[in-house]
């Protein structure tokens, strides 16, 4: 394993802290968005940002640039909230979330600097992120392909499709990150569409798992650089994660999937806890 020094540890965390405060006041200046599969990945984009992709917020377009695909689009608060703290566009842009006149629509958006594709009708993310890492062999490019997957998402028979391609095309350009909070939009994906064994089913596949604790640094930090090209497969990241993680009235409530707080009260409950 891997361990980060204290120093990344520290703002890392500074980092997540900052993905979920700002997820939760988006949604709550909005009265609308998806607050729960935000704070299940903050932690997983502030390393990925913070630590491991080879980008440059100066260059979005560089064409050696590291991709990332957010394949459960709705996620949006907490992609624009990685990507201005990081350097992308103004943090002061981020309230004008969902609002007309902004380019910060609800599901990700292609216009957003740092953003690779739009994304939002679920299943289709991680085709992209498929195509992207074939283009990037066929241009002998370095760069590597990562996709947000949600365990609600991966009802998609298309998510499975691309399981096959990626096996097929040898992708070891592209890592699948799969959040796994056990909710999806109004219940429990245990429930709705069980998928016990999930790390066996996208191992026979023919792609390399690790299995993780989505919210621990370390952990994250050792898979995300365990996805070597070295191997002829591609990976993936089966990160066990707390839907709504951080902000106690929405964690594991499905509740709060595609809900803002409800109340001042709640807000204020909500951005104290993060503080
Ligand atoms: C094709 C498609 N069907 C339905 C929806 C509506 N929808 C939005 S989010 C969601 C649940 C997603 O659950 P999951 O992938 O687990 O996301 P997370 O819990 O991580 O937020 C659904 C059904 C959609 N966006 N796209």
């Amino acid at each position: 394993m891997k361990f980060l020094n204290d120093n990344d540890l520290r703002s890392i965390a500074e980092y997540a802290r900052n993905i979920r405060r700002n997820s939760v006041m988006m949604v709550w200046e909005a009265k609308s968005g998806h607050p729960g599969g935000s704070l299940s990945i903050a932690d997983i984009l502030a390393v990925l940002y913070g630590k491991v992709m080879n980008i440059d917020p100066s260059k979005p377009s560089d064409p050696d640039r590291d991709r990332l695909i957010m394949s459960k689009g709705h996620a949006s608060p907490a992609l624009y909230s990685a990507l201005a703290i990081r350097g992308f566009f103004p943090v002061s842009l981020l309230p004008g979330f969902r609002k007309l006149s902004s380019k910060l629509e609800g599901h990700v958006h292609f216009g957003v600097p740092g953003v690779e594709a739009s994304t939002g009708s679920l299943g289709q993310g991680i085709g992209i992120a498929v195509g992207m890492a074939i283009a990037g062999k066929l241009d002998h490019k370095k760069y590597h392909v990562y996709a947000v997957v949600g365990d609600g998402e991966i009802e998609e028979g298309s998510v499975w499709e691309s399981f096959m391609a990626g096996y097929k095309y040898s992708l070891n350009n592209l890592t699948v990150i799969l959040d796994l909070n056990g909710v999806q939009l109004d219940g429990y994906t245990k429930d709705i569409m069980p998928t016990p064994d999930i790390a066996k089913k996208i191992r026979a596949f023919g792609w390399k798992v690790i299995e993780i604790d989505g919210h621990d640094y370390n952990q994250i930090y050792s898979a995300l650089l365990a996805c070597s090209r070295s191997r002829k497969s591609p990976t993936a990241i089966v990160a066990h994660t707390v839907k709504g993680k951080g902000v106690s009235y929405m964690e594991n409530n499905p509740k709060y999937h595609g809900q803002a707080p409800e109340t001042p009260e709640l807000f204020q409950k909500a951005m104290e806890e993060l503080s």
